[in-house]
């Protein structure tokens, strides 16, 4: 394939060199997938409003997050098992972030461990955390990001228990990777991401070693899960975290206008609009659909950023018209690594930037910081 163009482009790639189990990981939603769907078919339902004749030069897409300055309104998601994407993923995807100016968000859930992508970057990253029942476990976690100069932690409030995703059990999802003739398999048709893989020693879970023992697949992840992540997670338990953590917090996974106000009211810093990119709930409705009753309910007392279904530029720029401040992508950069490591990520967020900025222009906008509704046609 010629230099990819698309976000399309890169997924085709990383089919190609990752390993059907983590790729289906990566690209698969829970249950049937409707919502999964919906978060990239609701975006091409809504229709942008092109103007002409308007002062189309010196733009700029540069704007804040949360006050912390950001080259466009895009930030890398927390995304479990990145570094099975492609070996040392998560320190590949951070300095790829660090370099665009754009924030990267570790998960709980990483291969690499804060501390190994506090060794590759310079500037500060986000860290993000699932609560587990063992509340000093969760502690310590906290003050390995705080140790780690994180400049905001991520709470997710979406997976307490974990949807089921079908893929990963028929493939029988595991990190590292177990040695059965179908995965075995899997590996050798991928001789790249072997070599790659080969040459690193973070193969497994680098931020939960120790406390989960015996957890490899996807089954006994599932069950770690289900004993660990604290199931009575509560809006209270906010301000426990908030206090220890003393930063800038962003709940993410709000759905629904009403907890958009239960979260407006704890003081957290923002809030991601999520259904968790369509892995939990499935048949909740998609994270865009919901943005606009959220606006409505919160936007005046809370930053509100979007996660779900952003494969382009035109997807960002049609949720930061919508009232989001800042978007996340997920998938997006997760193929561009699979596809080309470090540099795969770079494309992905040159292709997100390219198609944001010339969205924009042809709506007649400059700043993104004045893109809003009048951007957005009535025939969408
Ligand atoms: C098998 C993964 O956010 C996801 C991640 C992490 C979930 C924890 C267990 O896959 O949605």
């Amino acid at each position: 394939m010629a230099t990819p163009l698309t976000i399309a482009d890169l997924k085709e790639l990383a089919r190609r060199r990752v390993p059907k189990m983590f790729f289906d990981y990566a690209d698969s939603g829970a249950w049937t997938e409707s919502t999964y769907a919906a978060n990239e078919s609701d975006f091409s339902r809504i229709k942008l409003r092109q103007r002409v004749m308007v002062d189309m030069t010196d733009r700029t897409l540069e704007t804040t997050m949360i006050g912390q300055k950001v080259s466009m309104p895009v930030a890398l998601a927390p995304t479990g098992l990145t570094g099975m994407q492609h070996a040392d993923g998560e320190m590949l995807a951070a300095r790829a972030a660090e370099e665009f100016g754009v924030p990267f968000t570790l998960s709980t859930m990483s291969i690499c461990s804060i501390e190994d992508v506090a060794s590759v970057t310079t500037r500060p990253f986000w860290f993000q955390l699932y609560v587990m029942r063992d509340k000093d476990f969760v502690l310590g976690l906290i003050n390995r990001a705080k140790a780690a100069k994180c400049s905001a932690l991520v709470l997710t409030a979406d997976l307490q228990i974990l949807g089921q995703r079908h893929k990963d059990l028929r493939n029988g999802l595991s990190a590292p990777p177990r040695f059965t003739p179908k995965h075995l398999w899997q590996m050798a048709t991928r001789p790249f991401w072997c070599l790659d893989m080969l040459k690193t020693k973070r193969r497994t879970f680098g931020n939960i070693i120790g406390h989960a023992k015996n957890v490899s697949n996807i089954t006994s992840l599932a069950a770690w899960t289900h004993e660990q992540f604290d199931p009575r997670l509560s809006w209270a338990d906010v301000a426990w975290i908030k206090e220890q953590w003393g930063g800038p917090l962003i709940i993410k996974g709000v759905l629904d206008p009403e907890d958009a106000r239960a979260a407006a009211d704890t003081g957290a810093d923002a809030i991601v609009v999520s259904n968790h990119g369509g892995r939990q709930l499935d048949g909740a409705p998609s994270s865009i659909s919901m943005l606009p009753s959220i606006v409505d309910a919160v936007g005046d007392r809370i930053e509100i950023h979007l996660d779900g279904g952003i494969r382009s530029g035109q997807d960002a720029l049609k949720a930061v018209a919508l009232g989001a401040k800042g978007t996340y992508i997920g998938r997006s950069f997760l193929y561009g690594l699979g596809a080309m490591g470090k540099e795969g990520v770079t494309l992905a967020l040159g292709i997100i930037r390219k198609e944001m900025d010339i969205t924009m222009a042809l709506c007649g906008k400059r700043d993104i910081n004045d893109v809003n509704t009048s951007i957005i046609s009535r025939q969408g």
